[in-house]
């Protein structure tokens, strides 16, 4: 064990071995791995995490596949990408939720009304993307859980109540966050203020975006009225930097109903993988229509698309 691994390490050392479920165990593991410095010398302590992690990760698994009980914060990512909300009580998480998903979440104006985790599904286009529903950051009983959920999400959605003073609550996310070692979010984060339809908010809008300046985009959005419901939906697919991509097969038309998922600036050889893993090794060109020069212009497998472009195949 080298010495000269700092205290907050020891302190998760010690977290994971009082930690009682499944995600408070892996949660204390990420934080390890977040903490210990990458050398030579810990070349095999990093690893070992890693082991440790991926047999929790398929414990985890095994046990959703045989019917057994689930640790509610492992959610299993479905959709083009996976976006936790971040917020205080009462902000209007599951408000959100409820009016961009499906699913049935309880909405109430006493604080911790959300216990446990609740993914939906939004619709954007012709993708979805999973939005998470969780309890509010000082909800002690899920702090690991919550820290576990926001480290392994896509993009964090931070929620501000608009009819309340934003900018101290949003320094109360970003501290909490902070404290959790979350602070790598800020870059793949963006904030709402909700409740935009109740009087006053318009000023308490303006002090937030001051607040956030450039560190993260900023709307204000009301689940009740519908205001900027619709311009948070592309925000959300924005910030996750991600392109959607048509395969064609040579002499037919595109599929143009199910785009494969790309992250920005991935390549026609990633695409390729995603269809089948030998189709990489024997992809040798693909032809785009889109952001080429000309349509069905010849790229070579490290062509990066762009979103909407199709691609066609040759082996
Ligand atoms: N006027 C107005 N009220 C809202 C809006 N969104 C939420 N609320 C109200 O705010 C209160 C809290 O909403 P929730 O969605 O339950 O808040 P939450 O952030 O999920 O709260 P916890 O689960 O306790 O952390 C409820 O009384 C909602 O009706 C909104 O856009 N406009
Ligand atoms: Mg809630």
């Amino acid at each position: 064990m080298p010495a000269n691994l700092p205290p907050q390490y020891h302190d998760a050392e010690k977290r994971l071995r009082q930690a009682k479920s499944v995600s408070e165990r892996l949660e204390a593991l990420e934080e390890m791995m977040a903490i210990m410095p990458k050398h030579k010398g810990t070349d095999k302590l990093r690893a070992d995490l890693r082991t440790r992690m991926a047999k929790l990760n398929q414990e985890a698994e095994h046990r959703a596949g045989t019917g057994g009980r689930v640790d509610p914060f492992l959610v299993r990512r479905e959709g083009a990408g996976q976006v936790v909300l971040a917020g205080l009580p009462n902000s209007g998480k599951s408000q959100l939720i409820a009016a961009l998903t499906s699913a049935s979440t309880r909405v109430a104006e006493y604080p911790f009304t959300t216990r446990e985790p609740l993914p939906g599904m939004m619709e954007f286009e012709n993708i979805t993307i999973q939005l998470v529903d969780a309890p509010a950051l000082t909800f002690k009983e899920a702090r690991p859980g919550v820290s576990l959920l926001l480290r392994r999400a896509d993009l964090a959605l931070i929620v501000v109540d608009l009819s309340l003073d934003s900018v101290s609550h949003l320094t109360q996310v970003l501290d909490d966050l902070e404290k959790r070692r979350l602070e790598v979010f800020t870059g793949c984060a963006l904030a709402v203020g909700t409740k935009a339809d109740l009087p006053g908010t318009a000023d308490s809008f303006t002090c937030l975006e001051a607040e956030c300046d450039s560190r993260f985009p900023v709307m204000a959005v009301s689940a009740v009225s519908g205001q900027g419901m619709e311009g948070l939906r592309r925000l959300i697919f924005d910030s996750l930097d991600i392109l959607r991509v048509y395969t064609k097969t040579p002499g037919q038309p595109a599929d143009m109903t199910r785009p494969v998922i790309l992250s920005r600036g991935g390549t026609i050889e990633e695409v390729a993988a995603s269809i089948h893993k030998d189709f990489r090794r024997r992809l040798k060109y693909a032809q785009v229509w889109g952001s080429g020069k000309f349509d069905a212009q010849r790229v070579p497998r490290g062509y990066r698309p762009q979103d909407g472009d199709v691609v066609e195949f040759h082996t």
